[in-house]
Formats: structure tokens, sequence, C-alpha cells
């Protein structure tokens, strides 16, 4: 079968080699090349052909080298109830690999014709403290920053090392657009990048503080890890071998703050003022639902979200948390109505064609649990309201980080602080009130003022008792029983 490329790929509508790089995008996974590369090809496609992008991987080679043979081409394969529709997207125009040579990548960000910097490194790249959102010094990637200014490791190195070479240069400074998971994503990427900015040099902390823009954004679209039969599916339906689709649903929404001083491309996103509103619904409902069904699921044996949405004792919790628990947490956003979005949310979750997997989700869940589960807690708490629903989600990932599943086999547990997590589930064993005491003493992940909270303890130490006691299946079937 031949290989997508621009010789095989028919037309795109323009070509592919004529655009301007307007965009760095800095970790060019398939989330990236699903939302912010999908909406770009459609300005592109509209005839504006300033926004090319070069993505980067700042780690490994694997996409530049399943896309460079097609000229970067891919398909994104979107899918809903009705079916599965394909697209090529041409927007990328290039991967850099940073490690194999980080000046090429410095470079890149200081083109001239680059106005937008963005970066999807999800949430343990930015080298900040989950729970405060401030720069984390101690963290090895910025003690290397640190001391190979010009030879970055991390996202936030790479920004800082471009915006210096920019401001020396005389260059205008791009601006940079977070399109992670973080709340307040632009103000806490800006804190975390002033900060490294100063620490290498004040002058430089203090340029950025005045002149780089950093809007937050909320992204919301489904997008999991593309797998082989996802390939097979793209080969059958349009001839061609690609090396790497993209896989997604039909469902794909982008809410900007309007911050761009040297100008960007006419997305077809929602631009606002404020993103607050916007970002509470989108994290505590989506992603506080994911990360809930992640791990309870997870433990009850699903392998996919959408698997856990067919067992009715777990689509019963994740309704009770979406419509009792974080709902009255959060703002009305602009223009939006809170109980559709829950209605379609649980029908994205159902999706037969996304196999999105429950492990996939569960990674990383130290830098997820504050801005998806923590802070609708802490509201609730302040409120004097009921947390059953949440803390069961919290206590379900101390359960799963134990990394022993119900059936006493090992879980891959994937989380940047996976060694400190099972030493202390190793230390507490299966004893409940020990367990949940020494994970809550992380004042990175659960802050200085949950820990202390006698409601959140007992709700959560109590939850922790029956999964480890009863399971997940019988937890869920008690809960639902309990609320029904
Ligand atoms: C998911 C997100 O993997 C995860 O943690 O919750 O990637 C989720 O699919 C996206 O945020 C949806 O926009």
């Amino acid at each position: 079968m031949p290989r997508l490329s621009r010789a095989t790929c028919g037309t795109l509508g323009y070509d592919p080699d004529k655009l301007e790089i307007g965009i760095v995008h800095l970790g060019v996974g398939a989330f990236h090349r699903a939302h912010q590369a999908d909406y770009t090809d459609e300005v592109i496609r509209s005839g504006d052909h300033r926004w090319g992008i070069i993505g980067a991987s700042l780690r490994s080679p694997d996409t530049r080298d399943a896309l460079r043979p097609q000229d970067y081409l891919y398909t994104i394969a979107e899918s809903d109830e009705d079916g599965e529709r394909f697209r090529v997207i041409g927007a990328l125009r290039n991967v850099l690999v940073a490690p194999e040579n980080p000046s090429a990548l410095i470079e890149a960000m200081c083109r001239p014709s680059v106005k937008i910097v963005s970066l999807t490194v999800t949430e343990k790249g930015y080298c900040h403290d989950p729970a405060t959102g401030e720069l984390n010094e101690a963290h090895p990637d910025v003690l290397h920053d640190r001391a190979n200014p010009d030879g970055p490791r991390s996202a936030p190195g790479f920004l800082v090392a471009a915006l210096r070479h920019r401001r020396d240069k005389g260059l205008a400074p791009f601006t940079v657009l977070c399109c992670d998971n973080l709340p307040a994503n632009g103000r806490t990427v800006a804190k975390v990048v002033t900060r490294l900015a100063s620490l290498q040099d004040g002058e430089l902390g203090q340029y950025v503080a005045e002149n780089v823009a950093f809007p937050s954004t909320m992204i919301d679209r489904i997008v999991p890890a593309t797998t082989d039969a996802d390939r097979a599916r793209v080969a059958a339906a349009s001839g061609l071998e690609d090396a790497w689709p993209v896989v997604t649903e039909v469902y794909n929404n982008w809410v900007v703050e309007d911050r761009f001083p040297q100008g960007r491309p006419q997305w077809s996103a929602t631009f606002v003022d404020d993103i607050a509103p916007f970002e509470l619904m989108k994290l505590r409902l989506l992603n506080g639902a994911h990360s809930s069904m992640a791990y309870l699921g997870y433990l009850a044996g699903h392998e996919t979200i959408a698997d856990c949405m067919g067992d009715e004792a777990l689509s019963h919790f994740v309704s009770h948390l979406m419509q009792k628990e974080v709902t009255s947490t959060l703002m009305v956003p602009p223009g939006a109505d809170i109980e559709s979005y829950k209605a379609a949310l649980l029908r994205r979750f159902r999706n037969p064609g996304l196999r999105h997997r429950t492990w996939q989700i569960a990674m990383d869940g130290s830098q997820k649990l504050p801005q998806r589960l923590l802070g609708t807690i802490r509201d609730r708490l302040r409120a004097d309201q009921s947390i059953d629903g949440l803390t069961l989600g919290v206590a379900a990932w101390m359960r799963y980080v134990t990394g022993i599943n119900e059936r006493d086999q090992p879980i891959d547990v994937r989380d940047p602080l996976r060694d400190q997590l099972r030493a202390r589930a190793d230390a507490a064993g299966r004893d409940a009130a020990k367990l949940a005491a020494t994970l809550l003493d992380m004042d990175q992940v659960f802050g200085k003022d949950l820990p202390h909270n006698r409601r959140f303890k007992l709700t959560v130490t109590a939850a922790l008792d029956s999964l480890i006691r009863r399971g997940s299946r019988s937890t869920l079937e008690a809960f639902r029983s309990a609320f029904p």
C-alpha cells in the first residue's frame, strides 16, 4: 500500500511548501495534532498562509520518524455515534527533536515570522508544584536548564532561551500559548517562565514579565492514544498507509483569552476576556469525571472510558458527581449552557469509536488531582456541602498508586512522583488510615490546608477503606444504594 505523502495525498486546498511558519509548537503529540493543528489547518485552507507550524518533541524522535517519510502529513479520524470521517492535515511543516539539537529549536523559535509558541507538554512538563503553581526550583530539569541556558531540556527552559535571544536581536517576543489542562494555564505558565528567567538573569525576568503575553485557554477534545487498529482502519478507508494518524471525536472546542500582541490566526475558537468560567466547567466536569472513572474503572477491570460508562454503577456515580457535587461550584460561562454540556459529556464518554484507556488517563494523577477534584472539594467544604463522590475519586487514586490491583497483580503506575508514592504506599500497607495519612502528607498535591480538614480526611479514609476491603465494584454498588 502506498504511503501518505505530498505525492499521494491529492489536493489539500493549499501548497504546504508555500506556508510561512507562524507557530512553533512544543509537544507535538496526538492532542496538538488533533486540536490546535486542526483549527490552524482550517485557517490555512481559508487562504491565510502565514500560520504553518513547526512542531517539536522535547523527548523522543518517534513522531518525527513516523511523519517525516510522509512529508509531515497525517490523517485525523473523527467519530461520533453516526460513524467516522477522515481528513488530511498539512499545517505541520516540520518536526524537530529537541534533545538531538536544542539550538535548532531555539533558532526556529527565533524566526521573525514566528508570532506564537504554543505548548502541550502535559501537566508535568512545566516543572511546577501542582498545588501552588510555583516553579519547582529543585526540579532536575530546572537545575539543568539554569546551568545550561542555551542547551535547555524543559519547555520553560526553551521559552526562556528563545525569549532572551529574541530580545537580544531586537525581535518582538512571541506570544506563549499554553494548551495544557492547568488551572489558569496562561497565568501559571507566565509565573513559571518569569521565575526561571529571573533565576537566570534578573533583567530578563523583568523583560518577560513586562513584554510577553501568556493568554489562557480552555481546550476540549478527547484524543486517545493511536492504536494499530486505528492505523489499519485509516489505511483501509484512504488506501494510504499513515504511520501515525490521530483519532478523536467530532466534538471540538477551544476558548482562548484574546491577548496576542503580534497577531494570531482567525481560528474558529471562542475568544473571551475571562477564561475562568469555561475552564472550571471543563476541568471539573470533563477531567474530574475522567480521572475518577480512570481510577475506579481501572480497579474494577474496565479497559476504556466507554466500558466504564457501560457499567451502571459507575455511570450512576459519574452522573452523581457531575450533577450533585461539581455543578454547584461552577460559574455559568457566557453563552454556554452547563446542562447541555453535561448531557453532551455523557454521550462523548460513551462514544464507542474512542478506545480511551483508563490506564492512559490514570497517568500523572499527582499533577492532575488538584485542578480536577481538589479545588472542587475545597469549594464544597467551604460551603459545608457533601463531598462523597469527589473523595471516592481521590481515594481510588490512593488505591491505584499502591501499584497492586485487586487481583494482586502489578499496576504500571506512571507518575513523576511514582517512586515516592510507591514508597509511602509500601510503608502503609493495606491500612486505609495509614495510607490516606501518608499520601495526604504530600503537600505538593494536597496543599497545606486539605490534610488538616477533618471532614475531608475522614471521608477519604472511609472510601479508601471500602476500596481496599471490598474493591471498586462493590464500593460503587454501595455508593449507588447510599446516593440513589
Ligand atoms: C484526559 C484528557 O488524559 C487525560 O487526563 O482527561 O486528556 C482529556 O481527554 C482532555 O483534556 C479533553 O480535552
